[in-house]
C-alpha cells in the first residue's frame, strides 16, 4: 500500500494544550507522524511518496471562506496582541448570545473553536494546509486505480466542522478527500470513523447529505470528548436523512463489543454501495492510550483491518488520532497490513 507523507506536518508544533487545568505538552505532538512513517519503512508496507498540491479550492468546497480566512491569519493577529502564551479562546457565543463575528481576535478564536484545549501557533495553518493536501493526494490516487491508499495526515481532521476548529483538529481531511472523490466522478462515499472520538466535524458537514454516508464507533459522547454530538439518534437531517449512523460505546468497551459494532458499520456501507470508502483511522481505541477508554490490543487492529478489507472497495485511510506514541506505529500499521493480507 502506498502512503502519502510530508515533513511539513512538523510546522504544527505547538507547546501547550489545557489539560486538567494545566498547560502540558500536546498530546497531538510531531513525534506520532514520525513513529508511525519509522513503522511504515520498518514493515515496507510500500512506497511513501510527497503529496500533489491541489490549491485551496477543495479546502474552500468544505468549510466556510470567513473560518479559512481565520485559520490562515489567527496566529499573526494573536502576535500582534502582544501575547506570550499561544493562542486560545476563553469566551464563546454561548446560549441566547449573539452570533455576530468579532473584530478582536479573542472574539474571533471563541467564534470558530469548538473546544479551547488546541492551541493555535505558528506554522499551525501550514501543517494543516498539507494535511490536507496529503489525503487529497491519497484521493487521487484512488481515481488513478489504486486498490488502498495511506494519507499520513497531521494534524487530524475529523473535529474540525464547517466553521469551526478543536480537538487538535483545522481542516477536516477525509471531508476534503471525499468532496474530491465526489468532484472527480464518484456518486457516494461512505466515511467509517473508527477514531476514539466522534467525528462530529464530519458529521456536521455532511449531515443533511445522501452522497456521504457517515458510520462512526466512538467513546459515548455522554463520557467522552467532544460531549456535544455522537448519540446513536443522531441520523441526518433532511435529504442526509438516515445517512448518518452513530456506535457510542461505553467506558471499558472491550474487542468483542467493538467488532460487533464494526459488522453492522460494515453491512450498512456494503448497502449503501459506496464508489469508495475513507476511513478515518484513529488508534486512540488502544487499551493504553491516555486520554481513551476503550480496551483494542494490537492483534486486534490487525483483525478488524482485515474485516474492512471484506468489503472489497477502493479504500483511502485517513489518519485521524492515536496518543499512546510508543505503539501508534505498530498500530497503525497493523491495521493496513490486516487490510492488506
Ligand atoms: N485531557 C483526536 O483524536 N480532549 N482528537 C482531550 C485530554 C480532546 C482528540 C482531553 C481530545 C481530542 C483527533
Ligand atoms: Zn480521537
Amino acid at each position: 500500500m502506498e502512503t502519502i507523507f510530508t515533513e511539513r506536518h512538523q510546522l504544527r508544533n505547538s507547546k501547550t494544550e489545557l489539560s486538567g487545568g494545566e498547560l502540558v505538552e500536546p498530546f497531538e505532538r510531531p513525534s506520532r507522524a514520525e513513529y508511525i512513517i519509522d513503522r511504515v519503512r520498518a514493515v515496507n508496507l510500500g512506497p511513501i511518496s510527497a503529496p500533489d498540491d491541489f490549491g485551496m479550492d477543495p479546502i474552500l468546497a468544505i468549510h466556510d471562506k470567513g473560518f479559512i480566512d481565520f485559520l490562515q491569519v489567527a496566529w499573526t493577529d494573536w502576535k500582534a496582541e502582544g501575547f506570550a502564551g499561544e493562542a486560545m479562546p476563553t469566551v464563546w457565543p454561548a446560549r441566547r448570545m449573539s452570533t455576530h463575528i468579532p473584530t478582536h481576535i479573542e472574539g474571533r478564536l471563541g467564534y470558530y473553536a469548538l473546544a479551547c484545549e488546541t492551541s493555535i501557533s505558528e506554522g499551525t495553518w501550514e501543517a494543516a494546509y498539507a494535511a490536507a493536501q496529503v489525503a487529497l493526494t491519497g484521493a487521487q490516487r484512488l481515481n488513478d486505480g489504486a486498490k488502498s491508499v495511506f494519507s499520513l495526515c497531521r494534524p487530524p481532521g475529523h473535529h474540525a466542522a464547517i466553521d469551526m476548529y478543536g480537538g487538535y483538529c483545522f481542516i477536516n481531511n477525509a471531508a476534503v478527500a471525499a468532496q474530491h472523490l465526489l468532484d472527480t466522478g464518484a456518486t457516494r462515499v461512505a466515511i467509517l470513523d473508527v477514531d476514539f472520538h466522534h467525528g462530529n466535524g464530519t458529521q456536521d458537514i455532511f449531515d443533511a447529505r445522501d452522497d456521504v454516508l457517515f458510520v462512526s464507533l466512538h467513546g459515548d459522547p455522554m463520557d467522552a470528548f467532544p460531549h456535544f454530538l455522537g448519540h446513536a439518534d443522531e441520523t441526518g437531517s433532511g435529504a442526509g436523512a438516515g445517512f448518518t449512523v452513530n456506535y457510542p460505546m461505553p467506558p471499558n468497551t472491550d474487542f468483542a463489543t467493538w467488532r460487533a459494532a464494526l459488522a453492522k458499520a460494515l453491512a450498512q456501507i456494503a448497502d449503501y454501495a459506496p464508489d469508495a470508502l475513507i476511513i478515518s483511522l484513529g488508534v486512540d481505541t488502544f487499551e493504553t492510550d491516555p486520554i481513551s477508554f476503550f480496551k483494542l490490543t494490537s492483534d486486534d487492529f490487525t483483525t478488524y483491518g482485515a474485516d474492512i478489507a471484506s468489503l472489497n472497495l477502493p479504500t483511502l485511510f485517513v489518519m485521524e488520532g492515536g496518543y499512546d506514541i510508543a505503539e501508534i506505529g505498530v498500530n497503525t500499521v497493523n491495521v493496513l497490513q490486516g487490510f492488506e493480507s
